[in-house]
């Protein structure tokens, strides 16, 4: 007979993002390849037993002719995948234009230079139409592929509108979302335009989620004084219907760090790094090429505490990963030449013939290659001037159980939050403070360094992605139960 567990039915979750979790790749006229992404969502929803994963997101390419796009469609079906196909024009406006120039900058309280800023208000019209165009273009593909009892999973912001859009193609669907960056204050949150609207959007979804409190507290507080609306202990109220708002900070597959390590190659690799830095103390820095990451703030304390402290001068250097992205975007192109200009610059102050302080990669490294940098780190530095959580930090404490280095991390991430006990807070826009703070990392005592990471590893170690996901979905299909009891009332 059957057994109790093959009984259960499996849930069905669409995720919705902006894209996939791999990378199409094509091989010719009409054969694809993938490159996976090692994303900490599809493998947090990997892990859960009696859920099956729809994915529907931008495919990420133009495909031009309707034969690509079919071939593409069929190979991606087979990896439980559905693309949305955007034009030039479209990818222009909704992703380079209103998410990752206006939205981006915002809610990481940057403000676009003043020029720049005028001529993209010139156009806020027309980028946040596109927006619209785009997330009514995701609502669209999930009404396609819905079926009755799945749940929804709408994540970041450049799906901030798809909640309602969803909610009006049919009012049973359960429909959660969950932002993976900060959510502003009110004050920057009012400079947003056609905030008002954006908010009423989200609203619309049954559950919606945050990393930290503080994300939480200043969405609740934007419903308050932007719409009027009154806040409970569960939630945001409007008429009557209540939107769940809840924590969920997210955590990292913890357990694939750690076998990673123990791969003969990756061991093998390591040893050579450890050669090949000769003695030296390592300081680490993985960060996509971004102004949220502050990466000119890192390297100028660095360049501070080598000036401060020059008997250090050869006996340690950064690693500084830079991964590009949104090279297409100028701001993006900018930041790339002023970080090349400073380590250039500290290289050729502070370098010797055979050596030089900053080791700067502008490019992304494999996760094995990844791993053996984490575990060979003393230090690892991260300056971000805000950043919604940062697995970054989690990782480097995944992989550093034999080495216990210290952490010093920017008190404006959300793992600020869940690391305070274990890490050195800075605010990267204290130079001085964060060169002070180098130093006392590099020479910190063994047993303060164990304590330290110990608190980090046990956070690191339960904390996990699955767990987060798990919470999540739990909490989604609990929150749409309640409301469907409520509606047949
Ligand atoms: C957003 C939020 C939030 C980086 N370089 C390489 C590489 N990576 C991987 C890291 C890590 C990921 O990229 C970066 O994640 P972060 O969380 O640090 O930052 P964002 O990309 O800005 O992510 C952030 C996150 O969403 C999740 O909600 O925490 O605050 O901004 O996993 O390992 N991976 C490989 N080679 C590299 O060179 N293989």
């Amino acid at each position: 007979g059957e057994t109790e567990s093959s009984k259960k039915i499996k849930l069905r979750v669409l995720v919705v993002s902006n894209r996939l979790p791999l990378s199409p790749v094509r091989g010719g006229p009409d054969s694809w390849s993938f490159k996976k992404s090692a994303g900490g969502l599809v493998s947090a929803l990997r892990g859960i037993k009696d859920v099956e994963a729809m994915w529907i997101a931008w495919a990420g390419l133009n495909v031009p002719d309707s034969l690509g796009q079919s071939t593409l469609k069929d190979a991606l079906a087979e990896q439980g995948c559905v693309p949305i196909f955007l034009d030039e024009e479209l990818v222009k406006l909704y992703y380079a234009g209103f998410c990752n120039n206006i939205i981006w900058p915002l809610f990481h309280y940057l403000v676009l230079p003043q020029n720049d800023q005028l001529m993209v208000a010139h156009s806020f019209g027309s980028q946040f139409e596109a927006y619209k165009r785009v997330n009514q273009m995701f609502s669209d593909a999930v009404s396609k592929y819905y079926r009755e009892g799945d749940v929804v999973w709408c994540h970041d912001y450049h799906l901030m509108l798809l909640p309602k859009f969803l909610k009006e193609a049919n009012s049973k669907m359960a429909v959660g979302w969950f932002l993976h960056i900060p959510f502003p204050s009110v004050d920057i949150y009012r400079t947003v335009p056609f905030g008002p609207e954006i908010l009423r959007s989200i609203l619309a979804a049954d559950l919606i989620g945050f990393h930290t409190y503080d994300h939480m507290t200043h969405f609740l507080c934007a419903c308050n004084d932007i719409l009027g609306l009154e806040r409970t202990p569960e939630g945001v109220q409007d008429k009557g219907r209540l939107t769940r708002v809840a924590v969920f900070p997210i955590g990292i597959e913890s357990d694939r760090f750690k076998q990673t390590l123990e791969l003969p190659s990756v061991k093998e690799h390591i040893n050579k790094l450890i050669q090949r830095f000769g003695g030296r103390k390592v300081m680490l820095g993985v960060d996509r090429l971004d102004m949220i990451k502050g990466i000119p703030q890192k390297i100028l304390a660095f360049e501070t505490f080598l000036q401060d402290n020059p008997s250090w001068i050869d006996r340690v250097v950064l690693v500084q990963i830079a991964v590009p992205t949104r090279t297409d975007v100028p701001e993006y192109q900018k930041l790339t030449s002023k970080v090349h200009e400073i380590v250039g610059r500290i290289n050729g102050r502070f370098g010797t013939i055979t050596a030089v302080p900053i080791h700067h990669l502008d490019r992304s490294v494999d996760f094995n290659e990844l791993c053996a940098l984490y575990a060979v780190a003393d230090v690892a530095l991260v300056t971000s001037l805000r950043d919604g959580m940062n697995l970054v930090s989690y990782e480097f404490v995944a992989c550093q159980d034999s080495k216990k280095g210290v952490l010093i991390l920017s008190e404006f991430t959300g793992a600020a939050e869940s690391l305070e006990a274990g890490a050195l807070l800075v605010n990267p826009w204290n130079t001085t403070q964060v060169a002070s703070s180098i130093k006392k990392a590099l020479i910190m005592p063994t047993d303060e360094r164990e304590k330290m990471h110990m608190c980090n590893y046990a956070y690191v170690t339960t904390h996990t992605s699955q767990k987060w996901a798990e919470t999540f979905l739990r909490a989604l299909t609990d929150t749409a139960m309640k409301a469907q009891s409520i509606i047949r009332q």
